[in-house]
This record gives structure tokens, sequence and C-alpha cells, in this order.
């Protein structure tokens, strides 16, 4: 250990001060006048952001010094998240917070200070969004509890240049605008040139001999290298007493051009190679399912796990040169399949850069990778064609032949020669041209545990989608539940509501969720319902203005609020709520039939860009929002909003305002899900389908307190099964079904469009409806109309809400982690104290 470590891993608790105080505000002054180079009161608000983030960037890095310290004196273990995607959200506000400096900040003063309102600073900073969609926010949430707890976790990603795009609409339509983070000049993360390391791809392998061992050496030679550049960013636990950190790698090209092309006049050549090496980091692609057969998908995939794995074998060459300890000191944790070319690089690592022998290397490599399945969707299970995969990594692919020859070997001795089950395991499928290379058996064969995220997707991962591998295997399979953080899902996003709970059962609910049971004794005093409601209705308001800001719609905060936010997808079936949304339309202009309370629905979400059924849903809704909120007859009685760019930061300002939460899922689609952990949390009720984690929360919340509808998994695919389920009929069986699937067989709504903009809609309902919206689409109008009935009686409505927020600690992301932590990576916290 450095001898300068020693000291600091004894001292890491972080107690503020008034020392603290007065070095917070000299640093804000001294970023402002020596860095951004003006006078305080010539700043702008970006400027302020920027001295305010670097100034308490210094004590994050402090903390991390310390706890980096105490983690390589205590010789733990470390865990390695490696995640193609983190949606981090803003981290200003977040970190003051976690590090205790919240009220610091508001009570120094400083002279010529331009700005009364700290919200609007913080409101300036950038919503980074490295990440689509639940996958991504799941990995940040990992990251803050993981530093919450003290355990030593480290995030691995791609410092993407342009992140998910930003959403806007034209005419109702999705439009997809460039949104380029310049992540490499953010506060928050610092460039570590000194670990920079090398990535070799293309070229081919040469086969020789070792002259001392007899054995065959592989060189992978002519390659065409790209260069990694780790950019570090410090995850803050709360307390601030631990400091991790997510590694976020750029890539850059050669910046040695090649001398004797630009002699040559070759300018334009020399730096081409180097431009087409760069952009391998230059955007996240923006599906949530998968972008498989694109080539620079694949190295980028290839790039961030050799960067990961180099960097992290370096860091263990500091502890041992003992390969065989590498499990002791090592657990990387796969995020889906994304990273799964972690296992042959590894394995490639150890055999040919570190002479181990393949059983060796075997050993090791399937006793440090676990693998988390995110999905049953067929379609989002990555495969890759062999022949692109053979010339980016020609020595990966020899190296996962061989590991699939071994590991069919093993299967024909389970199996026989039962070809069906052997061809479902295989690694590798087909001939020729056509040959793939399936990332989720290989992430399985290589891994030594794979866990689904809720209780149902876990039984459905070893029951349904590989059943054959379970047979092999049952023991490596087992279950997480996700989770979510409450510090930025309560404590940060919902601060009144935070306030009141501490206020009546202390602050210990920020690190022990379980805790806010204790609310389940105020779920009926009079003075608490008042205040928790009040806060509902303030929460509303801020939505409202915000709504009002970014859409001009005007939507009234004494209507009842039900949200929709997440990507939007056929299986999340947004298109379910906006026919229920049509249904209620009609009753009112045709049989003067009105809802129980009046409504407003918000809906948020972005599409894939290719993905052109999801954006007809968009536009239908916008449609479908325009028609109602411009009719004098709906009497304010319902009002649709599609509110654009949905992102981190969105979700903090909706979250809290909810009243219904909608998670409508066709049953067994949902691997878990995590905003309706999020809107519960919050005090929202869930009007969901019995699909992911929502019959865990569920069973957690009381059946009385979660409006539950909707077909079952198991009817789900025994009508599939049975070629039972026939749209048709139930359109030909139902008025209201009828009555509102012909208003998308109209020009109801696309009166400014062509004529019967919606008929695909219509006509993909009636002949197909592979999600099943209409078989559910009746129960889910009367359980929301029972929901509305509810929401009138505001006691009634307030104790069910208040027992979402007492019953949700299960919850949380620490529960998870520390989950992982015992059944996956056997660490434990290292805690200063
Ligand atoms: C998503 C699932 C969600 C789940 C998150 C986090 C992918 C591939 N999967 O249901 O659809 O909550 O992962 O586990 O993004």
């Amino acid at each position: 250990m450095k001898i300068c470590e020693e000291k600091m891993a004894k001292h890491s608790s972080m107690i503020l001060n008034e020392i603290d105080k007065a070095r917070l505000k000299l640093s804000i002054e001294h970023y402002i006048n020596y860095f951004i180079g003006k006078r305080v009161c010539e700043i702008t608000k970006e400027e302020a952001l920027k001295a305010i983030s670097l100034a308490v960037r210094e004590f994050a890095m402090d903390q991390m010094y310390k706890t980096i310290a105490r983690y390589n004196h205590s010789n733990a273990k470390r865990i390695y998240y490696l995640s193609v995607e983190y949606l981090i959200g803003r981290s200003l506000e977040n970190n003051l917070h976690n590090l205790g400096l919240f009220d610091a900040l508001n009570s120094i003063k400083i002279e010529g200070w331009p700005w009364k309102n700290m919200e609007e600073i913080f409101d300036t900073e950038y919503d980074p969004a490295l990440g689509n969609g639940g996958l991504g926010r799941l990995a940040a949430c990992y990251l803050d509890s993981m530093a919450s707890l003290g355990i030593p976790g480290f995030g691995y990603g791609i410092n993407y240049e342009y992140g998910l795009f930003k959403q806007k609409f034209e005419n109702g339509y999705q439009i997809e605008h460039a949104d380029s983070w310049d992540g490499e000049n953010s506060p928050w993360q610092f460039a570590r040139y000194d670990r920079k390391v090398t990535i070799p791809l293309y070229g081919e392998v040469e086969t020789t001999i070792n002259k001392v061992t007899g054995e065959p050496m592989f060189i992978w030679k002519n390659t065409r290298p790209i260069y990694g550049i780790p950019f570090d960013f410090p995850i803050v636990g709360y307390g601030g007493k631990s400091v991790n950190y997510l590694r976020l790698f750029s890539a850059e090209g050669d910046e040695q051009l090649d001398i004797n092309i630009f002699n040559k006049g070759g300018y334009i050549d020399a730096l081409r190679d180097k431009i087409e090496s760069e952009t391998v980091s230059k955007v996240l692609y923006p599906s949530d399912a998968v972008e498989s057969g694109k080539e620079l998908r694949l190295k980028q995939q290839y790039f961030f796990v050799s960067c990961a794995v180099q960097d992290i074998i370096r860091r263990f060459l500091e502890k041992s040169n003992d390969f065989h300890k590498m499990p002791e000191y090592i657990c990387i944790q796969l995020n889906d399949t994304h990273p799964a070319l972690g296992i042959p690089e590894m394995m490639h690592q150890l055999i040919d850069v570190y002479g181990q022998s393949w059983d060796n290397a075997w050993e090791i490599t399937t006793q440090i990778f676990a693998y988390t399945n995110h999905t049953l969707l067929p379609e989002a299970l990555e495969t890759w064609n062999a022949n692109m995969l053979g010339k980016m990594l020609p020595r990966h692919l020899q190296i996962i032949y061989e590991i699939n020859r071994r590991f069919m070997e093993f299967a024909r001795s389970k199996f026989g020669e039962n070809s069906y089950k052997l061809e479902r395991v295989s690694i590798v499928h087909g001939e020729g041209e056509n040959q793939i290379i399936r990332m989720a058996n290989l992430s399985i064969v290589g891994s030594f545990k794979i866990n689904g995220v809720a209780k149902l997707h876990s039984e459905l991962l070893k029951t349904r989608l590989v059943p054959e591998f379970y047979e092999l295997w049952p023991n490596k399979f087992l279950n997480v539940t996700n989770g979510i953080t409450p510090r930025r899902w309560l404590y940060h996003a919902n601060t009144e509501l935070s306030d009141l709970i501490t206020s009546h059962i202390g602050e210990s609910w920020i690190t022990k969720l379980d805790l806010l049971q204790e609310l389940e004794d105020f779920a009926d005093n009079a003075s608490f319902v008042k205040e928790f409601m009040a806060i509902k209705q303030r929460n509303k308001e801020k939505l409202a203005s915000k709504i009002l800001k970014s859409t001009g719609i005007v939507v009234n905060p004494k209507s009842i609020f039900i949200i929709q936010a997440k990507r939007i997808h056929e299986y999340k079936r947004q298109l379910m709520t906006i026919l229920q949304v049509i249904g209620d339309y009609l009753a009112i202009i045709n049989d003067n039939i009105y809802p129980a309370t009046p409504k407003t629905y918000i809906f948020a979400g972005k599409a894939a860009p290719s993905y052109n059924f999801a954006k007809m849903i968009i536009k239908l809704i916008n449609n479908v929002a325009d028609v109602i909120n411009h009719d004098s007859r709906v009497n304010d009685m319902i009002k649709v909003v599609f509110v654009p760019d949905y992102k981190v930061s969105l979700a903090e300002l909706l979250i809290p305002a909810a009243d219904i939460s909608i998670q409508n899922s066709t049953a067994g689609f949902e691997a878990s899900g995590t905003g309706n952990m999020k809107f519960a949390l919050n005090g929202a009720l869930t009007v969901g389908t019995y699909d992911g984690a929502n019959i865990e929360i569920r069973e957690a919340v009381g059946e009385d307190n979660f409006y539950l509808f909707g077909l079952k998994d198991e009817e789900i695919v025994s009508m599939r099964r049975t070629n039972s389920y026939h749209p048709h009929d139930i359109y030909e069986q139902s008025e209201y079904v009828k009555r509102i699937m012909n208003t998308l067989n109209s020009n109801m709504f696309c009166e400014k469009d062509y004529v019967l903009l919606f008929k695909m809609i219509f006509e993909e309902l009636q002949a197909r409806d592979y999600f099943m919206v209409l078989a559910d689409l009746e129960e889910f109008n009367e359980i929301m109309h029972e929901a509305e009935k509810d929401y009138r009686n505001k006691k009634k409505w307030a104790q069910k809400a208040i027992l979402n927020v007492a019953r949700i600690g299960r919850f949380s992301s620490d529960r998870s982690v520390m989950d992982y932590a015992k059944k996956i990576w056997h660490v434990k916290p290292v805690n200063s104290d």
C-alpha cells in the first residue's frame, strides 16, 4: 500500500464544520476569479454552476481518495459493474445532499452574488442521458447504493459524446435532435491520461509453438489499435463517507499521425483513421431493445470491455501476481449481455498476455463473471454475425469457438444426443455466412451466477427463456428484484415529503428504507394526512407550471394526475391508455357521461427512432390531446398532455406529482419496471397488470392499495398456444371497444393530417394485437373508473397513498445491492467505523 494512503484510510468520516463552510465559500470565489476569469458580479448562471460544482467536487475528491485508500488497506474485493448505459441524472444537487453541503451552500454569502435562488442555477445543469431507460437508470441507482453502503463497487462504461437524442414534437410527430453532452468538459469528470489503454482491432491470428512448454501460442497481429482514455466520475454515497467512481472511456485515435502518409501529402488520409477511431465513443445507440448487426455497436462493446478488463487486471497485479487469487479480489457484474465480450477478453488476456493455460484461465474467468438478464423479449436477445465478429476480433472468435466446443462436450454428457436441447444451448448457431454468436448463451456459460430482476421474471427466465441451461446448472440461477435509490427518488426529488417524513420518524429511513413502515401509524392521523396531501398538491402545481412552460397547455392541479412515463413500446401499452382516454371522451360527447373526477393524463417517453409503430402511438396521443384539449364540451373534465424529452430531471418533477401511476404492460413482458417503484414511493397508487415487479409491489402495499387488472401471464401463454385469441371477436362483441376502435378508422383524430392516418393501428389491433390491448381494455377502463371514484374520497385516498409509501421500503436499491453482495458478490461494506 502506498505510504500516502495509510493515514487517509483511517480518516474518512465526513462531518461538516465551520471550516468546511469557509472553504466552500473560498473555493467558489477562487474558481470564479481564477478559473472562469471573471468578477463574481459578472458571472452567468452557467458559470456559477461550474464554479459551485468544482468547489463541491473538491470535497467529493477528498472523500474519494480516503475511500480508495480504505479499500486498498483492507484488501477488499472490488465489484466492477459493466454497463453500456448510465442514466446518472444531474449531479450538483444530489452531491450537495449526499455530502451534507446543501444547507452550507445556501447559508454562505458571497459578495456580489447575482442570484437569490439556487434552484435557477441547479436548473441550468445538463442532465446527461447516457442511457435509454430502465436498464441505464438501474445502473445509476446501484452505483449510488454501493457508495452509500460503502461497498467497493465501480461502474465501467462508455463516455459517449452524444447521449440519447433530444425529443421534440413537430405537428405531433417525434423529431430527434442530437444532444451533445460534452462530458469531457463536465466539472464532474476528470481525465486519467495516465491510465490510457490500447485496444487492438482487426488483423489476424498467428499460431506458433511455445519453445519451452511445447504448447500452441496465439499472436494477434497486424491490428489497427485505438486507445481508451478513462474519465472518472465521482459517485458520492449518502453521508459522504464513501465516494466510489464511475470510469467512462473515451476512444481516441493515434495521436501520432502516420508521418509517411502525411509527408506524401496524404493529410486527409492520415486524419481519417484517427477520426474513425474516435467515432467509437461518439454516440449512444438509441434503442432500448438491441442494435445487433451494427459493426460500430460491436466495436463499442469490445472497446469498453477491453478497456475495463485491462484496467481491472492492472489493478489486481498491484496486489498479487497469483492469478488464481483473482476471484478473491474481483467480481464483474454484466449488466445484460452488452458487455458479454468481457468473458472472451478475460480469456484472451489471461492466456495470450499473461501466459495462463486454457484450463486455468477458464477456471478463473468463470469465478469472476456474473450476468443479469433484463429482458425476455426474443428480439432483444443479442446475437452477432460470426464473420463480422471474426473480422474485427479474430482471436476472440477463436476463443468463443473453443469455449463452445468444450461446453458442448459437457452438454452432450448431460443431454445425450438430444439435438433440440443441444441446439438451444449452443453459443454458436448456424453455418457459413449466417452463423451467429448468441451473447446470452455466452454470458450464461461464462458466468457463475445468472439473475433475473423480479420474481416472475426470474421464474420465466428459468422455465421459458433458457430451461435447458437451468437443467444443466440449477444452482447458477437466482432472483434479485430491482430497486431504486431513495436518495434521488425521495430525499432529493420530493424534498417536502422527505422533510415531512423525517419530522415524524427521524431521518434513518434515508439509508434504511424499511423504516418507512413507521408511517403506517400516521395513515389516519389528521394533521399528517393534511400535510401529506398539501405536499402532493404543491408538487402538482409545480408540474403544472412546467407543463405550461414546455407545452403551452394549462392543466388543472386539482384534477387527478394520471401519469405514464417510460419508453414508448407496444408491450408497455401506452396505446391502451390512450384508447381508454378516447373511451371517456366519447362517453362525454355522445352519452353525457362524465368521469367521477376531472382528470389529467400525462404521458412522457421516447420511442426508438426506427420504431415506426411506437412513433405512431406518440402521434396518436398528441392528436387525441389536441382534439380533447380544444373541445369545450369536455368542459375541463379531461386534459391530455405529452411532455416532451423525458429524462431523469423531468422524472424528478413528474413522479412526485402523480396520483395514479400507470403500469399496464402485457403480463410476462416487463422484466421488472422501476418507475412503478418510484411512483409508489412518492405516494401514487398503481393501476397495473400482474407483471414484473408490480406483483411484488402489490404484495408489499396490500391488495386494497393497488388497482390490479388484466390477463395473467399463464392465460396469455395458453391463449397463444391454443391460438385462441381473436381480437376481431372482441371488437365485434364489445360495444365499448368497437366505438373506440372505430375512431381510429375515421378522421376524428386526424383532421389536420391526411385521412385515416391511424388506420394502421386499427388494423393491427383487429388482425393481430400481439400485446393483447383489446383483451384487457375493458377491464382497464373499469379499474380506472374505480380508482377515480376512490379519489373523490380524499381521506381514503390519502390513506392508500400513505400506505404505499410506508410499505415500499423493500424496493430500495440498498436492499437489491445487499442481495447481490450476499448472494453473488460475497462482499461486505468496507466502512471506517
Ligand atoms: C429493462 C426492462 C425493465 C427493467 C430494466 C431494469 C432492458 C433490456 N430491460 O423491465 O425492460 O426494469 O431493464 O432491470 O432495458
